[in-house]
């Protein structure tokens, strides 16, 4: 493959000739279970499930590749004969962010787990040429700058331009009566951009399963190249720039005109192809729910529904209840957030001209729904339900009115949605409402990230846990077992020491492999209480500061955390905790006691090297806010402690590993919901009535932290005088004893090691395969690998 590829030989070539040649090889390799793979499911004409999500986060793939396809050991071995070492031309690939976070890392390890579970499910998404910011920190600042994953190529990708369609933007439309009474629309001066797709390969682990991610990229029409030049380029790159880049934020709603065209865009080109290959079968459309199931991850891709809509009303001729019908069998949809500021709504302005018969029919869907209800409901509740009210589109409203199915990601988060933030239409569509707690993948998160945790676990237990990961619970049966417990010990030992090396490589910060490493790796966001974390440091450095005999486990706090660039708040907050990490690891009265570690530019990569690392996960939001959190699950199952407020899955966390295996403090959801019923949380009462806390704020403001005065008056000021929206005061002291009671614990080795076996045994629910099969079998009536059907009981 070198010589095909470079004319070159082993010896003359470099790292990245290596990887890329490596990569192709591979490629090839899988290339025919890839065709098979879809030549049976076209013969068989099973019906498949296509995951519509705007973001992928999947992570480097060389290695997860040889680890699915079975070849992992024999290629490293290869290699070393041939004197090259696997880890070093694995880093030559780009880590492909094309997500911000949780939403799209879910996503990816869906993906993974549908080809592991041999379900016919297929990713559909925006091959976006930049991916998430690079972060930088210049004088402790979040600086972003565009990460250009493509620069170098992409082995994975596969351009099918015989496969293009042509989604179309703007212009008049208007309805005519054929011949035969349909109504049909007829466009004038549309847009017309050209969908090409590129597909990977998704490969399943230990099966010849390989199915498909699509990613799309907006291009010029071939058609439309006869212009004058500069008309031409403009064009050009008003076009390109749908696919360009992935918005960062995932906070804050904006009504970004591009944002809705890209939204469209993946749509469109995605249904427009699903129905093209369903077409090529001879089915007939009347069947296409019994064949196809799409599933809109959270709101961004709610354009399904009218776009379906349009396409069996305009393309295929069939009446609105019949196409009613199918729409709503085929699609199913996922909320992933109760912040009411990132909900989607659009002005209709906006949507009526850049998608006017789109905009028809979403008035139409709204109108009949208003009529059907009105017999039905209070006008009060289909005022607050239906589609567009007040001058704009409420995307939620159209994905759950259009769909069958509406998941929530946790029980507490299902929970809420039921009971608050969609109340109404729970009384409307109980039977719709249903609960899909999230998983992670085994294969990157334990098998790929923790080579030694892995190799004794299989010494212990076997290795059926790689595919079916409740297996785990085995471990329990080791939780006396001191010679497994010291074992377990050395490897997180090992683990934490090839991370103080990279931490010493890349940010000249010496830490002790020793000390309690305190992870909290997540996006910045206020509720998320990145703060509380800090508040409780600085006490720590106040008391050593007091008494440098306090009795304390040294400790290194690590955090990892992008910040949207506009999120002005969590910037601070970053620039607040980089000057506390400079005051702090620069005092050497502290003695090492204590360690800040902010890693920059936290993604995927950076996850595989801290979560085998991480002793304590910090799962501290404020509860009810955190739909479910996916760290938590990653941590647990690399046996760190969680110390975690009882939000999102911490809760049935606790309930796998017992009360005893968790450190759980804080308000609960009941509690902070009866807050804000009686308006009694006063913040300011807590500065004033706790000595400690007050001391610990008043370094935000006294000169105590260098060159963060303007960020540190911010954060007093939002935390004591306007309110502390998150209740990081009220908490304060809770989470101290609830850190304290971790530093005792971890004094006592036996006792930690067995929290932390406890944990890794109980991690086994969390995995995506069972998140995927529920997915499978309750909402998208697909096929799955038939032993796996065990896994659902
Ligand atoms: C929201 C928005 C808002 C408008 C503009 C762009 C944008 C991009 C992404 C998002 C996603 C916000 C929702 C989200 O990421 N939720 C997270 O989903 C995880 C997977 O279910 C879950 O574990 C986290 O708790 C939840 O915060």
């Amino acid at each position: 493959m070198l010589t095909e590829l470079y004319s070159m030989d082993v010896a003359q070539s470099e790292d990245t000739e290596q990887y890329f040649a490596l990569g192709n090889l591979v490629r090839s390799y899988c290339a025919k279970n890839w065709s098979s793979t879809n030549r049976l499911y076209m013969k068989k004409e099973k019906k498949q499930a296509y995951y519509f999500s705007m973001e992928f986060l999947l992570g480097r793939m060389l290695k997860s590749n040889l680890l699915n396809l079975g070849i992992l050991e024999t290629v490293r071995g290869g290699l070393k004969e041939l004197g090259i070492d696997l880890e070093k031309i694995v880093q030559i690939e780009a880590d492909p962010g094309l997500g911000n976070g949780g939403l799209g890392r879910l996503a990816a390890c869906f993906i993974d787990s549908m080809a592991t579970c041999e379900i016919p499910g297929h990713g559909n998404g925006i091959r976006f040429k930049y991916g998430l910011f690079k972060q930088k920190f210049v004088n402790g600042y979040q600086v972003e700058l565009p990460e250009n994953w493509l620069q170098n190529g992409n082995v994975w990708e596969t351009r099918r331009m015989n496969m293009a369609v042509t989604v179309s933007f703007y212009g008049k439309v208007w309805l005519e009566e054929t011949v035969n009474g349909y109504m049909l629309p007829h466009y004038e001066n549309t847009e017309r951009v050209l969908a090409v797709p590129y597909d990977t390969p998704i490969i399943g682990y230990g099966n010849n399963t390989v199915n498909t991610l699509r990613l799309w990229s907006a291009e010029l029409p071939a058609q439309d190249e006869a212009m004058d030049y500069w008309s031409y380029i403009q064009r050009r790159n008003r076009i390109e720039s749908i696919s360009e880049v992935l918005y960062p934020d995932d906070s804050n709603y904006e009504g970004r005109l591009l944002r809705l065209k890209q939204e469209y865009f993946f749509v469109s080109a995605g249904i427009q192809s699903i129905i093209r290959h369903y077409k090529k079968m001879g089915l007939s459309i009347n069947h296409l729910a019994e064949k196809v199931a799409i599933h809109i991850n959270d709101t961004h891709p709610a354009l399904c529904i009218p776009e379906l809509m349009r396409l069996l009303l305009d393309e295929e001729h069939l009446d609105w209840e019949h196409a009613w019908n199918i729409t709503i069998n085929v699609m199913s949809y996922t909320n992933h957030t109760i912040m009411s500021e990132a909900l989607e709504k659009w002005p209709i302005d906006m949507i009526s001209s850049l998608l006017p018969r789109v905009y028809q029919i979403i008035s139409e869907i709204d109108r009949r729904y208003v009529e059907k209800m009105a017999a039905l409901h209070s006008t009060g509740k289909i005022e607050r339900t239906r589609i567009i009210e007040g001058g704009h589109v409420k995307m939620a409203h159209l994905a759950i009115i259009g769909s069958h199915s509406i998941n929530g990601v946790a029980k507490l988060h299902t929970a809420i949605l039921k009971e608050k933030v969609l109340h109404d239409f729970f009384l409307i569509y109980p039977s719709r409402f249903n609960n899909k707690t999230n998983g992670i993948t085994q294969r990157r998160w334990l098998m790929l990230a923790n080579e030694p945790l892995r190799e004794l676990i299989n010494e212990k237990i076997g290795n059926d846990w790689e595919k079916t990961l409740t297996e785990l619970k085995m471990l329990k049966a080791f939780r006396n077992d001191e010679e497994t417990l010291k074992e377990l010990a050395e490897i997180k030992r090992i683990n934490k020491a090839h991370f103080a090396e990279y931490v010493l490589d890349a940010l000249k910060i010496e830490v002790d492999p020793d000390a309690i490493f305190d992870v909290q790796i997540k996006r910045l966001h206020a509720y998320k209480r990145q703060l509380l974390n800090l508040l409780h440091i600085l006490k720590l450095y106040l008391d050593l500061k007091e008494d440098p005999k306090t009795d304390i486990h040294p400790r290194v706090f690590i955090f990892g955390a992008k910040a949207a660039p506009s999120y002005t708040y969590a910037k601070e907050i970053i620039k607040l905790i980089n000057s506390v990490a400079e005051l702090i690891n620069h005092d050497a009265s502290i003695n090492n006691k204590l360690k800040i570690v902010f890693i920059e530019n936290y993604g995927v990569s950076l996850a595989e090297k801290i979560i085998p690392a991480a002793d304590v996960s910090e799962q501290i939001s404020l509860a009810s806010k955190e739909a479910s959190g996916t760290s938590n699950m990653k941590l647990m199952l690399n046996g760190a402690v969680t110390l975690a407020t009882l939000d999102g899955a911490n809760v049935e966390i606790r309930d796998r590993v017992g009360s005893e295996n968790i450190i759980i403090f804080g308000l609960t959801d009941k509690e902070v919901y009866q807050y804000y019923q009686d308006g009694s949380y006063h913040s300011h009462d807590y500065y004033e009535n706790n000595p400690v806390l007050q001391r610990v704020l008043n370094t935000l403001i006294d000169g105590t932290i260098p060159d963060a005065e303007t960020e540190g008056r911010d954060i007093f000021n939002s935390l004591v005088n306007y309110g502390d929206e998150y209740f990081v005061l009220r908490d304060f002291d809770e989470y101290v004893a609830a850190q304290k009671k971790i530093d005792k614990l971890y004094r006592d080795p036996l006792t930690w090691q067995r929290m932390a076996l406890i944990n890794i045994a109980g991690a086994g629910v969390f995995s995506s395969d069972y998140t995927v099969l529920q997915y499978a079998n309750d909402i998208w009536d697909v096929a799955y690998r038939p032993d796996a059907g065990e896994l659902l009981n």
